[in-house]
């Protein structure tokens, strides 16, 4: 029987590109809509690591415990705003607000910035929660990340939330105006998750 793995994560954006990163394993993959699992998580930890942790975990107690869950913290790091809005990506300005309006903040609070002052980057941790055949269950977590600065116009209509204003040098575009196979060949999460499926591959 092919083994399930549960993917921790309500975001469509996020789901699409970790279907495609992991469309090479030989794994069964759900999300929490398709696996009926909705719980409340409170992602009160200080760093991408255990925000991670913390959601796979949560998702892990809902489950009969047979399957590897799998958890995804990412956000964008400003350096010209000392990091912001980090962890704190999809609550900035209010969970509910459009990115429009975000990336729109965004880029005006970086007016008049020169280039070598907007650098930024994407970084995605992504956390295991896995039953052990003896008994117990192992944790373990991985950062990806992806560098990059911050343009002067929102940009491109693939990818979701900050990708509009997220520009790389290799391309000398957004990664919203890159193909999705190319963003998650650079990305944050591509790099990421193919960490992950590296460790997890002796839990396979
Ligand atoms: P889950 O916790 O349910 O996975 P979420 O959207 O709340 O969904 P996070 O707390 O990890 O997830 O917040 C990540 C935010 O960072 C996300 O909502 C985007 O605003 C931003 N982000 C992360 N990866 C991104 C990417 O590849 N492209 C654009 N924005 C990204």
């Amino acid at each position: 029987m092919r083994r399930k793995i549960l993917f921790a994560t309500g975001n469509e954006g996020k789901m699409r590109e970790i279907r495609m990163i992991m469309e090479d394993m030989d794994v069964e993959l759900l999300s929490m809509k398709e696996a009926g699992i909705s719980p409340d998580i409170e992602e009160d930890g200080t760093t991408f690591e255990e925000n991670a942790l913390i959601k796979a975990r949560a998702v892990a107690d809902c489950t009969c415990g047979e399957e590897i869950v799998l958890a995804d913290d990412s956000g964008l790091e400003i350096d010209y705003l000392n990091g912001e809005p980090g962890i704190y990506s999809a609550r900035y300005m209010g969970e509910d607000t459009s990115y429009r309006i975000k990336n729109a903040e965004l880029l005006r609070r970086l007016q008049g910035v020169p280039k070598e002052e907007r650098g930024a980057r994407f970084v995605c941790a992504v956390a295991a929660v896995a039953p052990l055949a003896g008994g117990g269950r192992k944790e373990l977590v991985v950062r990806g990340v992806i560098e990059g600065y911050i343009g002067w116009e929102e940009k491109g209509n693939n990818g979701f939330g900050y990708d509009p204003i997220f520009y790389v040098d290799e391309y000398g575009c957004s990664t919203a105006e890159l193909d999705g196979e190319v963003k998650n060949q650079i990305s944050h999460r591509g790099n990421a998750l193919r960490l992950m499926k590296e460790r997890l591959a002796s839990l396979l």
